[in-house]
């Protein structure tokens, strides 16, 4: 039996399942959402389904993949229900129906058009990763981007995020209908006035009056979003649709903990996401330091140092008391203290619960996973924090570490030949020190590139020399021995 409209009444025969409670197929669709992966669809979707469970509303998601169509293809087979796996002691399973369908940008570019367009759009929100931005290394929109040079010569059928909303909101315009809320659901620092100073610098480059429509009309919420999923495996697949009784060809599976937080700065409806847990708060910007700081820096850090040491989850590298220490060592002496937290938050006991989290046994959350895309997602989680530390005098002697694992892992990668998962694999292969023996060389060549480190760094010589220490000792030593290595520096 697969799971289906036709199918799910089964399925809530078994009551520890939750399954929709609202009248779904009378339910429009309210959200178009770019990027309908993993994470979007255990987290965004789920707080919407909740809140439509609890107060309904037509809060129904369209969910856009730009490129790829196995979201479209798999879901469409069983009428775009998934399972949520929620992993923890106990496993538990809900039913999620609030994503109506899936469209695939290239093949279907009209009816996504016509979704963005529609009155009863009131959301447009996303989930494209960092790269998906297009943003130089200033935080604005890299104009020399090939998919924004191809976007803004060719309007006919965009295939950059950044383009489709722009040529969305300048059809509103025209055809006087209100505009969407924007609403990024990326770990980008200040995502949401990133994104909107990339949708304005676009329109900008297309139509003056559009741009300045934008700038008085259109809410870009800045959001902090949090909860650690893993990508499904085959093993996942299997045992959710034993559980739950239905094949699921693709659930989803993520940890207890969820959290979202959102700049009250909204226009207009919204789903009772106030009621399901999500904050609504003038400042996002403690949470979301807080977040990207110690959640994801300690998460790269783990990503490379416990890649190069032979280690495959984040459960198995936190385990080793070595690294454990190490990355304690990291969120207390230089990551605390580096940025204002939020009044409500206690950053102490904040850092020590998500070092709490990496240790949940249920979860095998793959390193492999976490260290795609340094390039891009090292400009959010370390290279800030480097800078703020700089300013204040703090050390950076860990930092420079960690940064230093990543060059590692991109420099071994390149020797042995192995993929390497970056938007600048193909620059990093042409950069011929990168395969030598010359520590110093390595860290100029990263250093000069401008896209990921901007102009200052390449100057700083502390930070050059630290680096450059920091390599020689993980080339020397044993990077097992974590701890040997840190005495080192
Ligand atoms: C991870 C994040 O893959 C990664 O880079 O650091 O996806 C992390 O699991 C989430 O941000 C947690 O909210």
């Amino acid at each position: 039996m697969k799971l289906t409209n036709k199918t799910i009444a089964n399925v809530a025969e078994n009551s520890a399942i939750i399954t929709p409670t609202y009248d779904r197929e009378n339910t429009e669709i309210g959200i178009v959402h770019l990027g309908p992966g993993a994470f979007h669809r255990a987290h965004q979707a789920v707080y919407t389904e909740n809140a439509m469970n609890l107060a309904g509303g037509n809060w129904g998601i369209c969910g856009v993949s730009l490129r790829s169509a196995t979201a479209r293809d798999v879901l469409a087979k069983q009428d775009n229900l998934y399972t949520l796996a929620i992993l923890d002691k106990k496993i538990n399973y809900q039913i999620i129906g609030a994503m109506k369908e899936v469209l695939v940008a290239k093949d279907q570019a009209k009816e996504v058009m016509a979704r963005l367009t529609a009155a009863t759009t009131k959301l447009v929100s996303l989930t494209i990763t960092e790269k998906g931005y297009c943003l130089d290394a200033s935080g604005h929109l890299d104009l020399s981007h090939p998919d924004i040079v191809r976007d803004l010569r060719d309007r006919s059928q965009p295939i950059s995020a950044i383009g489709y909303i722009v040529q969305a909101l300048g059809q509103r315009k025209i055809n006087g209908i209100a505009p969407f809320n924007v609403l990024s659901c990326d770990n980008v620092s200040g995502n949401g006035d990133k994104l909107r100073r990339a949708v304005i610098d676009y329109a900008s480059a297309l139509d003056k009056d559009l741009a300045a429509w934008i700038e008085v009309n259109v809410a870009f919420p800045n959001s902090m979003v949090d909860s650690i999923t893993p990508k499904t495996e085959d093993y996942t697949v299997d045992a959710v649709s034993a559980a739950i009784g239905a094949r699921d060809e693709w659930p989803i599976q993520r940890e207890q903990f969820t959290q979202w937080v959102i700049e009250d700065n909204w226009q207009g409806e919204r789903p009772a996401w106030d009621k399901v847990g999500v904050v609504f708060t003038s400042d996002v910007d403690g949470f979301e330091k807080a977040k990207l700081r110690l959640l994801n820096c300690l998460h790269s850090t783990l990503a490379y140092a416990g890649s190069l040491a032979g280690f495959e989850t984040v459960y198995d590298v936190t385990s080793d008391s070595a690294f454990y220490d190490f990355i304690c060592k990291l969120a207390e002496s230089e990551v605390i203290g580096s940025f204002v937290p939020p009044k409500e938050l206690d950053v102490q006991s904040y850092s020590k619960e998500i070092i709490e989290r990496f240790l949940n046994p249920e979860i095998r959350h793959l390193l492999a996973q976490i260290a795609w895309d340094g390039s891009q997602k090292l400009q959010m989680r370390i290279l800030p924090i480097i800078q703020d530390n700089l300013a204040l005098g703090r050390s950076n002697k860990l930092l420079c570490l960690s940064l230093a694992c990543w060059f590692e892992f991109i420099c071994r990668a390149l020797k042995n030949g192995d993929e390497i998962v970056d938007p600048l694999a193909a620059d990093f292969a042409q950069i011929p020190a990168l395969q030598g023996n010359d520590t110093t060389e390595i860290v100029n060549a990263f250093l000069k590139i401008e896209s990921i480190f901007g102009t200052e760094l390449k100057n700083d010589s502390q930070i050059k020399s630290q680096l450059i220490e920091s390599l020689n000792a993980l080339r020397i030593g044993e990077v097992r021995q974590i701890s040997t290595i840190v005495e080192t520096l």
